[in-house]
């Protein structure tokens, strides 16, 4: 007889939750009852937990441990390729101290990459990547990351322009403003009701969809520019305006050349507001190049109608308008441009710092932008200071790892990348999130020893030396929060750690220890004790603030406390005292031309924004090969290579392979059919995916959402692109920063080819199957 099932609180980043516990196995969640729109992704939580693709005992990759026991060759390119040998925990837990101390003693802590880029679960204190980067930091530092792949480009060029990479990371104008003052919204990426499922740290209540809806029935008009029709959802009414992917920097200028050529700008915004709008409305007239950036010389690039252009630009001006742009723009070559022409288009139109008016970004990247922020700090880990200074930008982990000791440009700086013996990883996928796979795995060769602590036997864990098992966030407490959520949620434990499993903060106390400074990372803190202390350090933030929230074990008791919302207009307060309230450029205002980045004489990234070709664009040489732009957005149906091996990832595949969606008007000049295994392809490499055709796909474009698992056809062993089988696009992005100023990814710019294939190579295991020696 089982004992009945018991209902425990719970978040992620999908949502609140409750799990349904019977016998010591979650048999289901129910979503947080009050949340309107939960993401349908939180009932695979229960199938992640439990899966046989767990991680389940620690393992060393078998040429590895030979080498260590027999001083044999390690074979590091056998890396991904090859059997693991399980160990005990305290076996597997000598060998990655004594590495640490073994590269720490030859090589220096610089030598460590702990950068661990990744989501990692939503609980504050238990987030792997925090937990790492804590842990090498008290044993003197590591060779870190800085910015994202999320924004990286923005997070660069937004300082220099408006003096705050904040307004890139959800600091805008929120829902209720422009539900009562937006007349026209137009959309660059639309707003992919998709993406707001999800918020890094956790969200309570889905609310875009519905905030979409109260906007359009207040009367707002939506504009929506994007390859995909279905980037806005049907509550948004949109009109669809689908340019060739890349090419939104032109349109945007050629908006703004139109608001100058007919006497529509806003002269007097400029001039108070602004600096460089003479240097910038000559580039637009042609001054420097001869070429006026008008709505028929963008017509050619965008292929957009030149009336439409036109047509646009005065509804703009003619009416209280919201310019904004999703991250993903800016993920692509001169991603920078993207960001600096929609800001000097909104400057044109005079509106910024109006209710309602100007920009804002990331409207439908993400699921609490719009909701206000609290005005306290969150609850978050003390990571420590990390004394090694050789951080790289996010996306440029290849570079490193291929070119120790190369210089590079990043943001007017000339640094030098550090030389990597030891990769350790902790909450993230890099086989899921780089680009150019078959490149990173070149460069995945060249350091001595990998470690990854993960849950599942994801591609990354299979191309580690060391694997420990982590727990998953139902394992354990934990407590969950982001900044623009409306509430701080208590995560109590469902069940007892499955398997061997420990949590990443146990392992890395277990690490301290061996290296002698337990207290220094643990601070004498048990789990519990540090959670009542996040909580309690944004307690007392709050109560600086004149915000009482209860006392811990009250918030713990009752399961969540919640922050009232309040509105927002982005740059209201430089708009009324611009001399008062200056913004952190230089000039304390908005920069239209920038000095500073003028200054660094990059070619990719002028003193003033540009339209500058994007190396592989629908536009280019190139496409006579491959003729069809790849769109690499979020998945609708996981978070990233979250839960690939769960229902709702697994009800989404094709053919047993990822969706890959296209024109039928493409895919009819091929021969292929719904549901019919494609092959796509390009210099660097291919992967196969499942046919899905659409009307609401551009034609020209193919869209195959990241984070299907990485797994690598075995008949071609070896071989330098060989074929991917279950469809991860990141065989098929380039690698290569957005410019010298933001290193950003530029993952949408990538040209393929798509071709029917007869026959497959078999069926996708790497989401059911362990790997050899693995139990
Ligand atoms: N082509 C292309 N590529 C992209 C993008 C794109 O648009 N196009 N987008 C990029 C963006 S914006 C992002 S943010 C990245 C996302 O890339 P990642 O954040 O790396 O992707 P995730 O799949 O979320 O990886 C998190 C990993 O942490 C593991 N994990 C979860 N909880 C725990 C835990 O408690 N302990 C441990 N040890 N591990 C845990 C999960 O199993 C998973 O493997 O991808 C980037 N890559
Ligand atoms: N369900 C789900 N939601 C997620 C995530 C997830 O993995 N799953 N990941 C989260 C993360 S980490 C991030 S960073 C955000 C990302 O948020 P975004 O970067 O905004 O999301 P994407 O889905 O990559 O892109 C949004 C849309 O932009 C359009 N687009 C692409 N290229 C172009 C272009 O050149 N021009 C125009 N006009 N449009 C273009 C695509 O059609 C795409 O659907 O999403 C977050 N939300
Ligand atoms: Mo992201």
């Amino acid at each position: 007889m089982g004992s009945p099932a018991n209902r425990v609180s719970h978040s992620s980043h999908w949502g609140r939750f409750e799990a349904i516990v019977e016998d010591g196995s979650v048999v289901g969640v129910e979503p947080y009852s009050p949340d309107p729109d939960p993401s349908p992704v939180v009932h695979g939580i229960p199938d992640g937990l439990h899966a046989s693709i767990r991680v389940k005992r620690p393992a060393v990759r078998e040429s590895w441990l030979r080498a260590r026991r027999a001083g044999d060759d390690p074979g590091t390119e056998r890396r991904g390729r090859e059997a693991f040998v399980e160990v005990s925990w305290d076996e597997a837990l000598d060998l990655v101290a004594e590495e640490l101390e073994r590269v720490r003693r030859d090589h220096g802590n610089a030598a460590i990459f702990g950068g661990s880029y990744g989501w990692s679960s939503a609980g504050r204190f238990h987030h792997a990547r925090t937990q790492l980067h804590r842990f090498l930091n008290v044993i003197g530092g590591h060779t870190d990351q800085v910015g994202n792949y999320s924004f990286g480009a923005a997070a660069a060029i937004l300082p220099h322009v408006v003096g705050s990479a904040a307004m890139a990371a959800g600091r805008t104008t929120s829902w209720d403003v422009i539900e009562r003052e937006t007349e026209l919204w137009v959309l660059f990426g639309g707003l992919p009701l998709k993406n707001t499922q999800l918020e890094s740290g956790g969200m309570t209540q889905h609310t875009a969809r519905d905030w979409v809806s109260r906007i359009v029935r207040s009367g707002t008009d939506v504009v929506s520019v994007s390859p995909l029709r279905d980037d806005a959802p049907p509550e948004a009414r949109a009109e669809w305006l689908a340019p060739r992917p890349g090419t939104d920097t032109a349109l945007m200028l050629a908006l703004t050349h139109t608001l100058i050529d007919e006497g529509l700008f806003d002269g007097v915004f400029v001039e108070r507001y602004c600096v460089g709008w003479d240097r910038f409305a000559s580039y637009l007239r042609g001054a420097d190049d001869g070429i006026p950036k008008d709505a028929d010389w963008a017509a050619a690039i965008t292929g957009l109608p030149g009336g439409t252009i036109r047509d646009l630009a005065r509804r703009m001006a003619a009416r209280r308008t919201l310019v904004s742009v999703s991250w993903s723009l800016q993920r692509a070559d001169h991603g920078e441009q993207t960001y600096w022409a929609a800001i000097a288009l909104a400057a044109a139109l005079g509106q910024v710092g109006l209710p309602g008016g100007g920009f804002g970004f990331a409207y439908g990247s993400t699921g609490t932008t719009g909701q206000p922020r609290y005005p306290f700090a969150a609850p978050r880990m003390p990571v420590g200071t990390n004394p090694v200074q050789t951080a790289i930008p996010a996306a440029r982990l290849t570079d490193m790892l291929l070119h120790p000791g190369s210089s590079y440009d990043f943001n007017g700086q000339r640094r030098e990348y550090p030389d990597i013996r030891l990769v350790y990883w902790a909450g993230g996928n890099p086989f899921h999130h780089h680009q150019d796979l078959n490149r990173l795995i070149r460069g995945w060769r060249r350091p001595e020893t990998v470690v990854v602590h993960e849950p599942w036997w994801t591609a990354t864990a299979r191309h580690a030396d060391i694997v420990l098992p982590a727990t998953t966030t139902l394992e354990r407490n934990d407590i969950g929060a982001a900044s623009q959520d409306t509430a701080i949620v208590a995560m109590r434990q469902a069940v007892a750690p499955l398997h061997e499993s420990r949590h990443d903060s146990d392992i890395f106390a277990f690490l301290a220890d061996r290296l002698g400074v337990r207290e220094a990372f643990t601070e004498g803190r048990t789990e519990m004790e540090w959670i009542a202390h996040l909580y309690e350090t944004s307690r007392a933030d709050a109560a600086t603030q004149g915000i009482a929230l209860p006392a811990f074990d009250e918030f713990w008791a009752r399961g969540s406390v919640e922050i009232e919302p309040t509105s927002f207009v982005l740059l209201e307060e430089f708009r009324r005292d611009p001399e008062r309230h200056p913004l952190r450029t230089p000039s304390g205002r908005i920069e239209l031309f920038s000095a500073v980045v003028d200054g660094f004489g990059y070619d990719d990234c002028l003193g003033h924004p540009s339209w500058m070709e994007p190396e592989e664009w629908l536009g280019a040489a190139q496409a006579d090969r491959h003729p069809l732009h790849l769109i690499t957005n979020q998945p609708a149906h996981r978070l990233h290579s979250q839960l690939d091996m769960a229902a709702p990832a697994r009800s989404a595949k094709v053919s047993g392979r990822e969706p890959c969606r296209m024109n039928p008007e493409d895919a009819a000049l091929r021969g292929i059919s719904d549901g019919d295994v494609v092959k796509l392809s390009n210099d660097r490499g291919s992967c196969l995916a499942g046919a899905v055709l659409s009307t609401d796909v551009r034609p020209g474009v193919v869209q195959l959402s990241t984070g299907a698992w990485y797994e690598a056809s075995t008949s071609d062993d070896g071989a330098d692109r060989p074929l991917e089988v279950h469809g991860n696009p990141n065989v098929l992005t380039r690698d290569r920063g957005t410019s010298r100023l933001g290193q950003g990814s530029s993952a949408q710019t990538a040209l393929v080819e798509v071709e029917g294939v007869d026959s497959t190579t078999g069926p996708v295991t790497v989401t059911s199957r362990v790997p050899r020696g693995a139990s």
